[in-house]
């Protein structure tokens, strides 16, 4: 690993933001690509995080400051993984479920979106099955639904439930993902889709769109 990725690795971890839009930009100055600050140096440490968590190192203000020191690296990577002047191949509405706060990988998902030409409708954490069933009225061809939490995973199926009572159901794709989302369970929740990660989920959705 390039010394200047161990150094983002670490600021994330540490959650020094400062630190860690300083060093994303010196990685970028360095011509390092986009895709490996993130995937070596970033999500490795968001993981990390997520272990010593789990260990009882860590507790929840030591998640959000590192997630604070991650979203200010990504803004200064947003410009390289989002592509400009696009046509809009199509619009998505993208949101974590309802309950479920955590925003990185659906931000994530949604820039690599964007960079493939998506129209994107963000509608942050904690949508309602509603406000996702409103977003199809309003035109979006296809819905990404992301959940972290085992205790959130079971709102997928509402939405989804929600999408169909509305009689919208054959007017969108939906994609869903997150760290606990199997292909199996997009399966038995009756989504179109499951990408394990943002650009596979990019992939997806334009598959999707032809
Ligand atoms: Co939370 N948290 N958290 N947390 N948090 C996890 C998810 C956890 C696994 C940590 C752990 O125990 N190891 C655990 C869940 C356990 C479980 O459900 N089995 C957990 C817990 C328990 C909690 C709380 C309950 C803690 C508490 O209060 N006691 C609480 C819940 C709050 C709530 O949501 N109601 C909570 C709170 C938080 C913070 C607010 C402090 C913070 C979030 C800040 C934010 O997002 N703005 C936080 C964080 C940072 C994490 C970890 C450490 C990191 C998440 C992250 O951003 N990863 C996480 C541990 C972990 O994931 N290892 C953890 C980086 C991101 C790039 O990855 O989001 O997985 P990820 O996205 C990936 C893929 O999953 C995929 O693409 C992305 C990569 O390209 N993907 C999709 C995601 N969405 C997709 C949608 C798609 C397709 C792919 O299609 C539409």
């Amino acid at each position: 690993m390039k010394p200047i990725i161990q150094e983002i690795y670490t600021c994330i971890l540490e959650g020094d933001a400062n630190l860690a839009r300083e060093k994303v930009q010196a990685a970028l100055d360095e011509e390092i690509a986009a895709s490996v600050i993130l995937n070596e140096g970033m999500i490795f440490a968001m993981s990390e995080v997520g272990r010593l968590f789990e260990e009882g190192e860590y507790f929840v203000p030591e998640m959000l400051i590192s997630a604070r020191a991650m979203k200010t690296g990504l803004a200064l990577l947003r410009p390289h993984l989002v592509a400009a002047d696009v046509k809009p191949v199509g619009v998505v509405a993208i949101g974590t479920v309802k309950g479920d706060l955590h925003d990185i990988g659906k931000s994530l998902v949604a820039m690599m979106m964007e960079g493939s030409g998506f129209e994107i409708n963000d509608l942050g954490t904690d949508v309602t099955p509603e406000a996702f069933v409103e977003a199809v009225r309003a035109g979006a061809n296809v819905v990404g639904l992301s959940a972290l939490l085992t205790t959130t995973m079971p709102m997928m199926e509402k939405t989804i439930q929600a999408i169909t009572d509305a009689g919208l159901r054959n007017k969108v794709k939906i994609i869903i993902g997150g760290a606990p989302i199997t292909t199996e369970f997009a399966k038995e929740v009756g989504a179109d889709g499951f990408a394990p990660d943002a650009s596979q989920a990019a992939k997806l959705a334009k598959s999707f769109i032809g």
